[in-house]
């Protein structure tokens, strides 16, 4: 592991604590200002929970044997001084392989069976269920007993044909499988279909969480991993091999799980020290390494600035072995710094940029506040200071404007009550729009229209329309909100100009992301249907799997849909009534004070007094909050 790499990561998870710490002095100003605001509390709490637990997810996918665990072993873990994870000609890893570090729980490797595969629980939700899966516990400090404990990863087992067709597992149709298939009527089958590992290695504690995946049939036969955890991982490395060039199924690898999605991926030519000829000059090999990465930029249609040219294996050799020269020529230190200098800052770019969006606005919000807050303190304090030596008859006309003023507040605050009513009341209409209910019977009803159909033709039309409906509930729920702004907007601007409270700045309701989400599995789906190998009878497992999987998402993306709008519905009717409420007391205590004034004139300059370390505090709180927006936005 470079010290790029590990000063990059370590300073991206310090910068992410410190923000999550003025996330949450933040969320303490603001129960100094207003009192517990719960649903704000709770939002920042929710925001710098999410800064503090943040994950960086690096996939590597390739067809088998093409060395995507000896690369991880090269890239992470060569500091143990040998190879820690299992690697080896022909298929090795048999499962999805996710490593990471949480320190709630001890060192650990947890394998989920692959006969979890017959139930329908997602693989996310099979995440939370300990029960289901077997534990072996690690010890960071025995490199034997770690690689030893790895190796699990490798296993195998027999399983009669018929249940291995079930579970989508193996095909007697498909033609390069069919000799799989043993006298005894079984097939070999991975033992596990996910596995975790749970290590103490510095970039995983930093946040760095690693997938290794399986070749191509084990990556097809598990949707949720094509569907959702590929595609949010933040970087793919695909591999490809020296010795074997682009395949086909290399190629369908990358056209299907890689570069159709958006994230940042890029091809590593692995294995070039096979290419490496003493009978050659370094100028000729290096040569025939260009064309070979020339041609691979040219076949997958990506910059030739995207293709790496590495040998893990030399490059785990040479860290172990302390040989700088060789770690030079095994090309292993591009990959470092791509990690180190464009994988990591995106991704701390992008979490900075939703981090400032969340918190801008209210902090925005707090600014406008807090300088109304300012004003209306000093406006009071001249007034006082304008009326000390005056004659009762000139307060009292004060106190008649003031009253005035009050009444006619409290004529608009009345006249306000009755669009909040109205408002709420279409705010309940709108959450019914995406309750479970709603998603329940859209569900429901997808899954009727496919009963009996379980086709690719089925599924095309089964998945549209689940889609579609979604996405209709999703657009007539922001036009709702829209509606609902609008009134809003109405009602209040009468705070505004008449009564000088700040103009009302609450977002739209923006629920596009899940839109395109919805919008982007039904395209998935046609894309998958599309593809001849799934065309084939056994595949109505592989149908009946994929819609499960598709479904999943589909109701992910609705249900946070639905949070999005619920959250969205207290902050924009919360906070402009807090605004209404603090101005009504406002007057009411300026009011009640100039009484008292009237009753005792003395009592004017102890009320001064006191405005005045009011005054001394807002500028105190504004001084902090300017501290805070700075650490923020630094
Ligand atoms: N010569 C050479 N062999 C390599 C290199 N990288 C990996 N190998 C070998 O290739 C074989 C496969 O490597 P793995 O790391 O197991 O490949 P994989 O992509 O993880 O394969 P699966 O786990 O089966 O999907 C092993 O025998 C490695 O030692 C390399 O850079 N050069
Ligand atoms: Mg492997």
């Amino acid at each position: 592991m470079s010290v790029h790499l590990e000063q990059e990561v370590a300073d991206f998870s310090e910068r992410r604590l410190r923000l999550a710490t003025a996330i949450t002095d933040y969320a303490d100003w603001l129960d100094r200002q207003h009192g517990i605001d719960a649903e704000r509390t709770l939002r920042l709490a929710d925001t710098a929970s999410g800064l503090r637990h943040d994950k960086l997810v690096v996939a590597f996918v390739a067809e088998f044997s093409r060395g995507k665990t000896e690369l991880i072993n090269a890239l992470f873990f060569a500091d143990h001084g040998q190879r820690l994870l299992p690697s080896d000609a022909g298929r090795t890893t048999m499962c999805p392989t996710e490593l990471s570090y949480s320190a709630d729980e001890a060192p650990s490797l947890s394998l989920l069976p692959i006969e979890t595969r017959r139930r329908g629980d997602s693989l996310a939700r099979l995440k939370h269920m300990p029960i289901e899966w077997c534990r072996v516990s690690l010890d960071p400090t025995d490199p034997r007993q770690l690689q030893e404990s790895l190796k699990k990863l490798t296993e195998t087992k027999a399983m009669p044909a018929v249940d291995a067709i079930e579970l989508g597992l193996w095909s007697s149709e498909d033609e390069s499988e069919r000799h799989q298939l043993r006298p005894d009527g079984t097939v070999e089958v991975p033992a596990w279909r996910y596995a975790m590992v749970n290590y103490p290695h510095p970039l995983l504690q930093a946040g760095l969480t690693i997938l290794d995946t399986p070749g191509l049939n084990a990556l097809g036969a598990e949707p949720e991993l094509t569907l959702s955890v590929i595609p949010n991982a933040h970087a793919v490395m695909y591999l490809l091999a020296t010795d074997t060039g682009v395949t086909r199924s290399d190629l369908e690898i990358w056209q299907k799980h890689v570069h159709r999605h958006a994230n940042y991926h890029v091809a590593v030519l692995n294995k070039i020290d096979m290419l490496w000829d003493e009978l050659k000059s370094d100028a000729e090999v290096q040569a025939t390494i260009e064309r070979q990465a020339e041609e691979t930029a040219r076949v997958l249609k990506l910059p030739r600035s995207r293709v790496f040219t590495v040998s893990a294996q030399k490059a785990l050799a040479a860290t172990i072995r302390g040989d700088g020269a060789l770690r030079v020529r095994s090309g292993i230190e591009a990959l470092e710094y791509l990690l180190a200098h464009q994988v990591i800052p995106a991704r701390r770019d992008m979490l900075y940029h939703a981090v400032s969006r969340e918190v801008n606005a209210l902090l925005d919000e707090s600014r406008v506040d807090l300088a109304a807050r300012l004003k209306r303190s000093s406006d009071e304090l001249i007034q006082l200071t304008q009326l000390s030596g005056k004659n009762r008859e000139l307060i009292e006309q004060t106190r008649t404007k003031l009253q005035q003023e009050k009444d006619s507040y409290d004529a608009t605050a009345e006249q306000f009550r009755i669009t909040r009513r109205m408002v709420q009341a279409q705010g309940d209409h709108l959450l019914s729009q995406l309750s479970d209910e709603t998603l329940g019977d859209i569900c429901k009803a997808g899954r009727e229209a496919l009963e009996g159909s379980w086709t690719t033709r089925g599924l095309t039309s089964g998945i549209r329309q689940l889609s579609g409906q979604m996405v209709d509930r999703i657009q007539q729920a922001t036009q709702l909100a829209d509606n609902m702004l609008d009134a809003l907007d109405q009602a209040y601007i009468r705070f505004h100009r008449v009564h000088h409270l700040p103009k009302m700045q609450v977002p739209r309701l923006d629920l596009n992301a899940y839109r395109n989400r919805l919008e982007a599995l039904t395209r998935e789906t046609e894309a998958f249907c599309r593809d001849p190998a799934n065309l084939m009878l056994e595949k109505r497992f592989m149908i009946r799997r994929f819609y499960a999987g598709l479904a999943e998402e589909a109701r992910k993306a609705f249900s946070l849909a639905r949070v999005e709008a619920e959250r969205w519905l207290r902050i924009a009717l919360d906070p402009v009534m807090t605004r209404i409420r603090e101005h009504k007391q406002y007057l009411d205590t300026r009011l009640a004070n100039l009484q008292r004034i009237l009753e005792n004139m003395g009592t004017l300059h102890s009320r001064m007094a006191q405005i005045k370390d009011e005054i001394g505090r807002l500028r105190h709180d504004k001084t902090e909050l300017a501290r805070i927006a700075g650490q923020l936005t630094a």
